[in-house]
């Protein structure tokens, strides 16, 4: 509708990427089922966050300042550059402060995703501090997954304590689904792994420079409060998010960090 995107198509995988939002829309390995849930209702006039994909939360998670979730995903970005061999493709996304981002948050910064498209996906989001201060940064990478059915999916490797409505509880390890699930798992292996049963598939999740997996699935009664979410759409999804999400990363000017992760499907 109004935003650019960005069509990769090689030997390896497909995928697509938007500028607004600097986006992954979709990522399908070759001779393998689409790994990311994208909402049918989603909105892509750039108005407003895209409904799926991999949202870039940035520089905080959640609902801590406003707008939730941050800036960085109703921001256009620009097309840095995009490189190609046998292997795949890897494009590189930047966003740099502007007047519009320094009314919201005053601090100068280069934001530059990459996007490296092969047999896997890894997304990594690198935050610079161009600026003469410290400055307090948190984000996710909160990619909803594409699943057979909620009901026949777990997620695993998630540490034995998590977060839920501001509480810290005691952990399994393993997500399962019967209801709403909205839980940032502070004790995560590196590595999570998303069992879709239905599909017959597990999706490993490979996470790094993060402080915890936000794991999410709205359930019925809050899927059918979104306007862009289809009332039967969180059968098939799950969010599995590589995230900072209390804004615990510090970054003295000219430093960096870098937030990733990775769609390895088997
Ligand atoms: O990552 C989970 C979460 O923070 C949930 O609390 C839920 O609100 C979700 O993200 C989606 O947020 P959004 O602002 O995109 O509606």
């Amino acid at each position: 509708d109004g935003i650019k995107v960005v069509r990769v198509i090689h030997p390896k995988a497909t995928a697509a990427v938007s500028l607004f939002g600097g986006h992954v829309l979709s990522f399908t390995p070759t001779g393998k089922k689409e790994t990311i849930w994208m909402s049918e209702k989603a909105d892509f006039t750039g108005n407003k966050a895209i409904r799926g994909g991999i949202p870039v939360c940035w520089p905080w998670f959640g609902k801590a300042a406003e707008p939730s979730h941050g800036f960085a995903r109703t921001s256009e970005w620009a097309l840095n550059e995009h490189r190609e061999n046998e292997e795949g493709v890897i494009i590189s996304l930047t966003l740099s402060d502007n007047a519009e981002t320094r009314a919201i948050w005053p601090h100068a910064f280069h934001a530059e995703i990459l996007m490296e498209v092969g047999d896997t996906l890894k997304v990594s989001l690198v935050s610079a501090n161009t600026g003469e201060r410290a400055m307090q940064i948190g984000g996710a990478l909160h990619t909803y997954f594409n699943i057979g059915d909620i009901h026949q999916t777990s997620v695993s490797e998630l540490g034995n304590e998590y977060i839920e409505a501001g509480e810290r509880k005691p952990s399994s390890g393993t997500a399962k689904f019967e209801g709403e699930v909205d839980r940032i798992y502070t004790q995560a292996a590196k590595a999570v792994v998303i069992d879709d049963a239905a599909n017959q598939r597990r999706i490993t999740v490979e996470n790094s420079g993060n402080n915890g997996v936000v794991v999410w699935n709205p359930w019925q009664a809050l899927a059918e409060g979104m306007a862009d979410m289809e009332n039967d759409g969180f059968l098939t999804m799950v969010c599995a998010e590589s995230a900072v999400y209390d804004r615990s990363v510090t970054l003295q000017p000219g430093e960096k960090h870098t937030l990733s992760t990775e769609v390895i499907c088997k």
